[in-house]
């Protein structure tokens, strides 16, 4: 059967069920069908969150592409946001070297974890995308972004067929999770440069996370390590991230 045709199934059948249903019903039957539960669910009364993943899951299972803009369309005025330059002795001098001691280790299940460098990170065939990006807060503005796809990346280091999740620490101490889904897309990158330069450390030099199907608070700046888990119950509140903890989505799906 054409993959087409199994996903119009798989839709029908989910949408078949749900008629009987009610929400709590149908979250309870998406998590226990295609286990499309986000991290942050808070049990089956958060149903909004599930339908609202569950739904982006399914009707976009063959992955979109985030909108891309041309180069003239880039914002000449990019805010810097949230952390602008991490408060922490060893980012400090990392930066004052030109982020050469500077290293990203790549653990958890994974067949080879690594630490890359910068310039390891920039020998991976790079990927340049001009895309807006939306801040919960009500701002947007268009940049261009350069970096190694994440997905070229994992593949390096090997991820096990168990990995579930991705998950990012930051040297400001922000984190935050991506399921595999968003983990493998074309379009997440670990960026290093932004509109033809390297990324300013006001944007989270040396190297970001950009997230092009979510809200901007996906998009982590600064990063310090990355982890392949296949559950992240047992870190901080176990909702996958800062943002959850602190009343934000873990799913940000725009
Ligand atoms: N480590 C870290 N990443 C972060 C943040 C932060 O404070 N610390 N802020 C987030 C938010 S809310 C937004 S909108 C974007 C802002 O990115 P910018 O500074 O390049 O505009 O970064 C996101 N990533
Ligand atoms: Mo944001």
């Amino acid at each position: 059967m054409s993959t087409l045709l199994t996903r119009r199934k798989m839709i029908r059948s989910a949408i078949a069920a749900m008629g009987t249903l009610s929400a709590s019903g149908v979250a309870a039957y998406l998590a226990n069908r295609y286990g499309l539960v986000p991290p942050d669910h808070g049990g089956l009364y958060g149903v909004g969150e599930t339908l609202t993943y569950a739904a982006h899951r399914v009707l976009l299972s063959r992955h979109p592409l985030a909108r891309e803009f041309s180069r003239s369309q880039i914002s000449k005025n990019f805010p810097a946001f949230g952390t602008t330059l991490p408060r922490v002795l060893d980012y400090v001098q990392q930066m004052a070297d030109g982020f050469e001691d500077w290293r990203l280790p790549v653990d958890g299940l994974v067949e080879r974890p690594y630490a890359f460098s910068l310039a390891e990170l920039q020998e991976f065939p790079p990927r340049t995308q001009v895309t807006e990006h939306i801040c919960e807060e009500g701002w947007s503005a268009i940049g261009e972004w350069t970096g190694a796809p994440l997905s070229r990346v994992l593949n390096a280091v090997g991820v096990l067929p168990e990995a579930k999740y991705v998950v990012f620490e930051c040297v400001d101490n922000d984190w935050g999770s991506l399921d595999m889904a968003d983990a493998w897309h074309p379009q997440t990158l670990l960026a290093y440069g932004m509109n033809g330069g390297d990324l300013p450390v006001p944007h989270g030099a040396p190297v970001r996370l950009r997230v092009e199907r979510q809200l901007g608070y996906k998009s982590l700046k600064y990063l310090s390590r990355i982890t392949v888990t296949d559950s992240v119950k047992n870190i901080g509140k176990g909702m996958g991230g800062a943002d959850p903890e602190a009343g934000y989505s873990w799913y940000a799906g725009i």
